[in-house]
């Protein structure tokens, strides 16, 4: 295809001219070449004839003359040469004797040039004389210049018809061609688009953005100048999509695109990474702070409400800053460090640009290793549990237990909750991480009264996604049925939070539990979600006043208020209350003060192995049994 360039067909043309040229000239030139060379033959063939037939009719005269007396027949010979056949006007014919001298001449001598030929006459055995029969040879010039001028007009033909005809057939079929190549040129065109292009939103995709930003990249090194990378992602946009549907989706990111482009410079590159995810590209940057202007213009641009199928909606989105030679020299550094700052303006509340830093970095490194390790944890038993004792306010007995993850991780040594459970909850192991623990807790617990401890229920903590898991309630009965522990000597604690995220359907999950029997607590109370008076609502058992309370009653006059309050509802519509994280004298005789049921706390005990566990009850119950 690529022969069909247009240089090559201006090759071809001329070649074709040249050669039609070539053949009409040879036309030209063969018809009266031809023309004379014939014609003076057959003139020369007619001459020879002539002179033949008039040598023989003079030689039989001859035959009875004496040559002698040649010169007085002149008479006699010019009619022995008019007696042969008739010349023309242009011929004449001239008898010589032997001296070459004309004896006798018939006609008019021809216009020059003249074509002669002659035939020797013999008079026993010797040449008496010569006859010579002459033409002109005009006519043959004439004749020749006719053949000529057919000649040209012939080869001019030949010439026209050459020339153009196949010119016209190349120019069909390179027309056809070219008609094929420019299909293929558009088809190759498409598929390029496609290559570089996302489809929805006609902005530059992936492909392409890694193209531009390895060349803004090196234009920037050449230079000395710096660049950035703006991570885009809108916020909740799974909300969009399950509400308003797909389509409305797919308008929203069409209406994102037109409105990231639209507060953009001509020189800067947005593209979509696919789902909701954008990347914006300012090369050459003069100051760094002229990204902040652009990462708020983005925001607000977002922030804007759009209407879709006839409702208005608002999305906002996050933003993720990178900047070129500073946060990364290459495209992977600056695109993963921008996306890590977006992670971090998500964590940090949506809604708003975060700059790389590389303290970032370390924590999502720590994240990604602790996220892979964290999956093989379960399989390699490097899960245990830690038992804490809940005591009794008044008596100081033992009257519970709450059950503790812990990970003891092979290189970092224990890890604590608060790192890993929030990487459990986002990949979603904590359902089968919670399952191991509800398992492992009813087992010991049953282990305990075996040993002939005294009966006491165990707490375990829910995590919202596993309260909101499908599968919560059959999975409980089930451990409940396969360890054999009693329905009423669970527990299961249940955050302030995770409540109210959907408070219809925690109650009917909490009503299920307690038909089972199952005990239910409210952990972390007191950090703000509910008011005191919608705890009525729930059947539960039990409220955990959140620790940071309890951690400042002696300086806050309001955390004591607030203490107070909840010890004071919870006994007034019959619940226990339990304090948690007690650490002194001063804390734990406050709640006492103000009839708080159970402490917990490294005031009384830290949470403790199962046989440490074990050896503390005995220890206590034989403490009880001597009083
Ligand atoms: N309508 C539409 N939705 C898409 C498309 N591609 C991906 N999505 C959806 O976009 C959502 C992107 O999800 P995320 O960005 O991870 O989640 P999010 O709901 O925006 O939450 P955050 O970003 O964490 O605030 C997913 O629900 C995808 O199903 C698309 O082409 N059209
Ligand atoms: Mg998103």
């Amino acid at each position: 295809m690529t022969s069909l360039h247009p240089r090559s067909n201006d090759q071809l043309a001329a070649i074709v001219g040249r050669l039609a040229l070539a053949i009409a000239l040879i036309v030209a030139a063969v018809l009266p070449l031809g023309y004379s060379i014939l014609k003076y033959r057959d003139l020369a063939d007619y001459l020879n004839l002539m002179a033949e037939v008039k040598a023989g009719a003079t030689a039989r005269t001859l035959i009875t003359t004496n040559p002698e007396l040649w010169p007085y027949q002149v008479q006699r010979l010019e009619e022995l040469l008019s007696a042969e056949p008739i010349l023309l006007e242009s011929e004449a014919a001239n008898i010589r004797d032997a001296k070459d001298n004309v004896l006798a001449k018939m006609g008019r001598s021809p216009d020059p040039p003249v074509l002669r030929r002659s035939r020797a006459v013999h008079e026993s055995g010797r040449v008496v004389g010569r006859i010579e029969v002459e033409r002109s040879l005009r006519g043959l010039f004439y004749g020749t210049a006719i053949a000529a001028v057919l000649g040209l007009l012939l080869g001019a033909a030949v010439f026209i018809t050459l020339r153009v005809l196949p010119l016209r057939a190349l120019r069909r079929v390179t027309g056809a061609l070219e008609q094929e190549v420019r299909q293929h040129e558009l088809a190759a065109e498409r598929a390029e688009y496609l290559a570089y292009y996302d489809s929805l939103t006609a902005l530059p995709n992936r492909s392409m953005f890694s193209k531009l930003l390895n060349q803004a990249i090196r234009l920037a090194r050449r230079d000395g100048k710096q660049l950035a990378v703006l991570f885009v992602d809108l916020d909740r946009f799974k909300n969009i999509n399950d509400t308003l549907g797909h389509e409305a989706g797919d308008l929203l990111l069409q209406e994102v695109a037109k409105r990231l482009q639209a507060c953009l410079r001509e020189s800067d590159t947005v593209a979509r990474l696919g789902g909701d995810e954008f990347v914006v590209l300012l090369p050459a940057l003069h100051d760094v702070a002229d990204v902040e202007v652009v990462a708020h213009k983005i925001l607000a641009a977002t922030g804007k409400s759009f209407v879709a199928l006839g409702q208005e909606f608002r999305v906002t989105a996050s933003v993720g800053v990178s900047t070129f030679p500073k946060d990364g020299d290459d495209e992977q550094s600056l695109m993963k460090n921008a996306d890590i700052a977006m992670y971090q303006a998500k964590e940090d509340g949506k809604n708003h640009f975060q700059f790389y830093s590389a303290q970032m970095n370390t924590n999502s490194f720590e994240r990604l290793a602790l996220e892979s390790s964290l999956r093989r944890a379960l399989d390699h038993g490097e899960f245990q549990l830690h038992y804490q004792p809940k005591i009794d306010a008044r008596s100081g007995a033992i009257v519970g237990i709450e059950a503790l993850l812990r990970w003891q991780h092979p290189e970092l040594g224990m890890v604590a909750p608060t790192q890993f459970i929030p990487i459990a909850e986002e990949t979603g192991l904590i359902v089968s991480i919670g399952k191991w623990v509800l398992k492992t807790a009813c087992t010991q617990n049953v282990a305990w009264q075996k040993m002939g401890l005294p009966r006491l229920h165990i707490a375990v903590n829910l995590s919202r996604r596993q309260f909101s898991d499908e599968g919560l309630l059959r999975d409980v009965t089930s451990i409940l049925e396969e360890t054999g522990m009693s329905a009423d000597l669970l527990e299961l604690e249940i955050t302030e939070s995770t409540l109210m995220h959907d408070v219809d359907k925690a109650i009917s999950t909490l009503k299920a539990f307690r038909d089972m029997g199952v005990r239910l607590a409210i952990d972390n109370f007191g950090t703000g979600y509910s008011s005191l008076s919608n705890l009525e609502q729930f059947p539960i058992d039990t409220i955990k006043i959140d620790g940071s309370l309890i951690h400042d009653l002696s300086n806050h006059a309001e955390n004591r208020g607030i203490a107070e309050a909840i010890i004071a509802m919870g006994r007034n519509l019959s619940l226990t209350v339990v304090a948690e994280c007690v650490e002194t004298q001063a804390q734990a005789d406050f709640l006492r003060e103000h009839a708080c049921d159970e402490f917990q706390g490294f005031y009384f005990s830290k949470a403790v192995t199962a046989d440490k566990f074990a050896e503390l009850l005995e220890a206590r119950t034989t403490a009880a049994e001597e009083v």
